[in-house]
């Protein structure tokens, strides 16, 4: 615990410096899963705070999914589960969440059509200014943010986003356009504060962009995919073979 992390110099008020502080401690690893927190009275007096503003931190936490708060055995960490998605095989979200009994859901960022960047025309094989469906969502796995995640479509392939209520890929299929191929590219970044707020982790905290490439069975670009992969939560996992 760093005691100076919440000050009453600072405009926010304390319960929420409190909080930001401890969810920093539990998501950089700090505190491991299934940590008990020291009692109220404790952390009230290490950071120089009331048991009020400790209980509404606390609260917060909880709310988040970070601290399971038994009755009369006190606050226990929770890290989360870590999701290994396999990178070999082609899955949707939903399918993946699904696939491992936990509730895949989306909240939805932005869904409209607009025309094509020059960058994403090339991508998708369209001429300059086409037309293309873009969905931007906050996909959640059993309520915990996973990924920010933005799809761009041709809209010869999806005339109106606004049909899409969960999952993309079931309505593609749906109508007559599988994904059949995709070539995925992972990297490193630090996410923006924006970024970082929509998945309820610190500002600057590790994740993985991926940039996929879908395609139909008959090579045609499907799909561009852009999407920030929380690094706390998420192990994508690779089978190699012994090749030749
Ligand atoms: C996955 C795909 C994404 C696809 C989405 C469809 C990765 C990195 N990305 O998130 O390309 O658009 O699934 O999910 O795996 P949906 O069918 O649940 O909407």
């Amino acid at each position: 615990f760093d005691p100076t992390a919440v000050s009453s110099d600072r405009p926010l008020p304390l319960y929420l410096q409190l909080a930001d502080h401890l969810r920093q401690l539990i998501v950089q690893g700090a505190l491991a899963d299934q940590d008990v927190l020291p009692g109220e009275r404790e952390i009230a007096e290490r950071f120089g705070v009331s048991r009020v503003t400790v209980r509404k931190a606390l609260q917060i936490l909880a709310e988040d999914g970070l601290l399971d708060q038994r009755q009369g055995s006190g606050n226990f960490v929770n890290r989360g589960k870590r999701v290994e998605q396999p990178l070999s095989a082609l899955t949707s979200f939903t399918d993946d969440m699904r696939s491992r009994g936990m509730r895949p859901a989306s909240q939805w960022l932005h869904r409209g059509i607009s025309a094509a960047t020059p960058e994403e025309a090339l991508a998708l094989g369209l001429r300059p200014g086409e037309k293309v469906s873009r969905l931007r969502r906050l996909r959640t796995t059993d309520g915990t943010p996973m990924a920010i995640e933005l799809a761009t479509v041709p809209c010869r392939f999806l005339a109106d986003p606004e049909i899409v209520t969960e999952s993309l890929y079931e309505v593609l299929r749906g109508a007559g356009y599988p994904p059949f191929r995709a070539l995925q590219r992972l990297c490193a970044v630090q996410l923006t504060a924006d970024q970082a707020d929509l998945l309820h982790v610190p500002a600057g905290a590790a994740a993985l962009l991926i940039e996929r490439r879908t395609f139909l069975e008959d090579n045609t670009p499907l799909e561009l995919v852009r999407s920030q992969y929380r690094g706390d939560a998420y192990d994508f996992v690779v089978e190699l073979n012994l090749s030749g």
